[in-house]
């Protein structure tokens, strides 16, 4: 029985007529006060925070950052100019920002443009480091691994992607090394990808605000697919599904490459697909609800998924290729299925079958694992894990 449940039941009983408000006065008081801890979030260099451009990772840091705060330890963020977020403070450092890693080459070497925005925020936070108790890095470049030793205070740093190049897998091997706790990540699939020898293995999953997600139990005959448009999603084999069952494709996200999206608009012109835009979670969520299934057609090692998780939220069944993250979310055959890597045939039969799936079950698994709360009770343990260790990591 956890602490928490102790004393909710120890309080009733001693209340007899438990008074919630009663009894959560009470259980503040007689939990043993956590240490409050002075973090310091620094984010990714590819775009300012609240314009999309730093994908994923934004939502992370946003949902990291309010669980942290909500939990009473103090928080500064320092991102790229124009960072702007309503109720969370930001330091904005000017500069060019960061290539994205995905657009370059396993071989290539380290890219810095001149007047770096990343370069530029780790001399700040070098310079503010002893106001806190630990830095946490979501930026997925070579730098921050590269600096770990050099700085005072300890740096935990969420690997954000899965293997894509050298240089970058080079030095995050050697903070792991170095640096035991040091590393976290989404999924074990994605922490395989880097050498075997990180240990010990933080996996930190990721999580949503359930709240903003509808429940719809009773869905129309259509599919979603949620992505940036770009080669390594496959985006061609939900289209050929489509085509193939004739079942409508609602289609959203950020066309990176158009190139890749008008190839398979001629390969496919008589697929029943949609292309509704990189929407809000407001708006792609009322679609996705409605939607039989979210088809999840990677062909790169996905570090996680938080597409599948969102879809989950509403209610929304996931069909998969067994690869990366989604194999660490999809409970096969209870909340969708996995299928065989690259085959539209294991996709079709899969989505023929959905009327196996039961989607409150979907929806259950959300709330239990994916929710703000277990995922900030997952990064505060990995906080406390480096912070007791009252040495460097
Ligand atoms: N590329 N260079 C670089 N640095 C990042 O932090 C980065 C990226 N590409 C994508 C990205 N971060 C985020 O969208 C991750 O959530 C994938």
């Amino acid at each position: 029985m956890d602490l928490g449940l102790y004393l909710d039941v120890t309080i009733s009983v001693y209340l007899k007529c438990p008074n919630p408000l009663k009894i959560s006065y009470l259980k503040n008081i007689m939990t043993p006060s956590r240490k409050l801890w002075k973090l310091l979030f620094v984010s990714t260099p590819v775009g300012a925070l609240g314009t999309g451009l730093g994908g994923g990772v934004e939502l992370t840091l946003y949902n990291v950052a309010q669980q942290m705060l909500h939990r009473g330890h103090k928080l500064q963020i320092v991102a790229p100019v124009g960072s702007i977020w309503k109720d969370i403070p930001i330091i904005q450092i000017p500069g060019n920002l960061q290539t994205i890693a995905q657009s370059q080459k396993r071989a290539d070497g380290i890219v810095m443009a001149d007047n770096s925005t990343l370069a530029n925020m780790w001399d700040y936070v070098r310079e503010i480091e002893c106001d806190y108790n630990l830095i946490v890095n979501f930026a997925y470049d070579w730098l921050p691994f590269y600096l770990t030793p050099f700085f005072k205070k300890p740096i935990a740093h969420l690997v954000s992607m899965s293997s894509l190049s050298n240089a970058i897998d080079e030095v995050i091997e050697k903070v792991g090394k170095n640096f035991p706790h040091a590393l976290g990540f989404h999924s074990s699939y994605q922490a395989e990808t880097f050498s075997g020898s990180i240990q010990p293995l933080h996996i930190l999953s990721n999580g949503i605000d359930i709240a903003l997600y509808d429940f719809c139990p009773q869905p129309k005959k259509q599919l979603a697919w949620i992505g940036r448009i770009s080669p390594e999603k496959g985006l061609e084999d939900a289209v050929a599904l489509s085509r193939k069952m004739n079942i409508p494709l609602k289609i959203m996200g950020k066309l990176q490459d158009k190139y890749y999206w008008q190839k398979i608009c001629r390969d496919y012109p008589h697929a029943p697909v949609e292309y509704l835009g990189f929407l809000s979670t407001k708006e792609m969520q009322k679609i996705v609800r409605e939607c039989s299934a979210l088809l999840m057609t990677h062909r790169w090692v996905e570090a996680f998924g938080n597409v599948a998780i969102e879809a989950l939220a509403c209610g929304v069944p996931i069909v998969s290729y067994r690869r990366g993250g989604p194999k660490e979310i999809v409970q096969d055959g209870k909340t969708g299925f996995l299928v065989t890597p690259d085959s539209i045939t294991d996709l079709v039969d899969a989505v023929s079958r959905l009327g196996e799936i039961n989607r409150y079950q979907c929806r259950q698994q959300a709330e239990m694992e994916f929710s703000l709360e277990a995922l900030g009770n997952r990064f505060e343990k990995w906080f406390e894990t480096i912070l007791a260790l009252e040495i460097k990591i």
